[in-house]
């Protein structure tokens, strides 16, 4: 047995999975050179600022590092930390992104890392999809779609969660 991943395999499991998918901004789980975005979400909101989260898990033998993300529903989107400042909690830009490390899953998540989208065109509307492009220094651009939950959830929507 080896643990090695099958690029083969892979390669035309991604195929399936682009050829399913119903619209190219519909995908829920992508999977692009050896990383796997998993449940990229947001929460519905009528402000100018909204939070995305994703779950990165990198299946491959080298380290990766988000490095930026960009939205066309947003005038700029900030990757963030949230840290504990004298028993209040803040946040703040982490401007050299965040590392995945080989064979590891670095989760953006309410309460710790999270993707700020500032100056929404829109407000964001329970159950559509918001465009957004994340930027990896090894992986390049990948392009998901954060599907919108309720406002002020916690956890995207349960459909989500079994969403591959
Ligand atoms: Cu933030």
């Amino acid at each position: 047995m080896t643990n090695r991943p099958l690029p083969g395999v892979a390669a035309v499991l991604a195929l399936l999975t682009a050829a399913m998918a119903p619209a190219p901004v519909a995908a829920q789980h992508v999977r692009v050179a050896g990383l796997t975005l998993a449940k990229p979400w947001t929460r519905a909101t009528a402000g100018k600022v909204g939070a995305g989260f994703v779950a990165i898990t990198n299946a491959g033998t080298s380290p990766d590092r988000l490095l930026s993300a960009t939205s066309p529903a947003a005038n700029k989107v900030e990757i963030h930390t949230m840290t504990m400042d004298g028993g209040i909690m803040r946040m703040r830009p982490l401007p050299d992104g965040i590392a995945v490390p080989a064979g590891g899953t670095t989760s953006l998540a309410p309460g710790g890392n999270h993707l700020m989208l500032i100056g929404l065109k829109a407000p964001l509307v329970e159950g559509t999809l918001v465009p957004l492009t994340l930027n990896f220094a090894t992986a390049g651009p990948v392009k998901v779609a954060l599907k919108v939950a309720a406002a002020g959830a916690m956890a995207p929507a349960p459909g989500d969660q079994q969403a591959k």
